[in-house]
């Protein structure tokens, strides 16, 4: 289908999630987790393929930046392919039998619709601060994990402004919330950005290693493996602040430190040449070239446990 080839306003997206709920009432529900800052709804798809009870679960959010287009046509993409390809390939079959799966299309909605309307390079939400006429916070900086340390900002003009204190934003709030009210099933985390094509996991708020680094470290490689082999692409792979930059605050890393013990963030296409305004001819590659990782990764974490 063409839909899936192309970017979407944000309305459109929300018919989109309305259609996907009512076409498959059995294996989809809505879930509102919250509203923005502007008050828009927050909608997690919940994707339930069998009903075994206690079944873990993987979360997989797009949108946390508003200008990162790539990010929220992801989230769509996964849904078709699972809800297509259920039964018929073997990979995400064995996934969504031992997994549910929790998929936030556009967790800063009210920046994507700014970069629909006024100003295409939009990044933050569009809060209003009290002591700035700056708008907007960085929801990758505001999460609790060494929150607003190097690497982030505490000025509002900031593009990386970390916000007045952790989860002072509405959508890093209802995210947090949603986590923590579902500590004991999610064990899988993924957050979707572009670009530069890298898989990255914690820490990026601090330089230390995590616990369990190799195993990390393993899979990402393993999912970059898979992605130059399938598809002739480079991606690269390690713990945020060494591969690129210390930037704390953000969902990765509070996930981890929370609990959920294999938490990556992607960077899609491409490595810069066009940069946030990817070409809608390019969707298919690198929602495509993300898939194959997301599915590596949860087999291995299926494996597990
Ligand atoms: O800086 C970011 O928030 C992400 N890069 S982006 O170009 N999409 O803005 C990287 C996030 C890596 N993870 C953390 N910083 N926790
Ligand atoms: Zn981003």
């Amino acid at each position: 289908s063409t839909f899936y080839h192309k970017y979407h306003r944000l309305e459109e997206i929300y018919d989109w999630i309305n259609r996907t709920s009512q076409d498959n009432p059995s294996v989809v529900k809505v879930i509102l987790i919250g509203s923005s800052f502007e008050k828009r709804p927050l909608y997690v798809l919940k994707l339930s393929l069998n009903n075994m009870p206690n079944k873990k679960a993987m979360w997989i959010d797009c949108g946390i930046h508003a200008r990162e287009w790539i990010s929220p046509a992801f989230c769509l993409w996964f849904v078709r392919y699972s809800l297509s390809y259920y039964q018929q390939h073997q990979d995400i079959t064995n996934i969504l039998n031992s997994m549910d799966v929790y998929v936030l299309p556009v967790m800063n909605p009210d920046g994507y619709h700014y970069t629909w309307t006024k100003n295409r390079m939009w990044r933050k939400n569009r809060s209003i601060s009290d002591t700035s006429s700056c708008v907007g916070v960085d929801l990758n900086r505001n999460f609790d994990a060494n929150w607003c340390t190097q690497g982030a900002s505490p000025e509002p003009c900031s593009e990386i402004y970390c916000g007045a204190f952790p989860e002072s934003e509405p959508e890093s709030q209802a995210v947090a919330d949603f986590l923590r009210s579902h500590k004991d099933s999610v064990q899988l985390y993924f957050s979707i950005h572009s670009y530069s094509q890298l898989l990255l996991f914690p820490y990026s708020c601090y330089l230390d290693e995590i616990e369990n680094h190799r195993e990390l470290s393993e899979m990402a490689k393993e999912a970059a493996e898979k992605i130059q082999k399938n598809y002739k692409n480079t991606y690269k792979h390690g713990a945020g602040a060494k591969a690129i930059y210390l930037a704390p605050g953000g969902s990765d890393d509070w996930a981890y430190i929370h609990g959920i013990k294999y938490s990556f963030t992607f960077e899609l296409q491409d490595r810069g040449q066009y940069g946030f305004l990817l070409p809608p001819f390019l969707i298919s590659k690198a929602c495509n070239e993300a898939l194959t990782a997301v599915k590596s990764i949860a087999l291995r974490v299926v494996e597990k446990t």
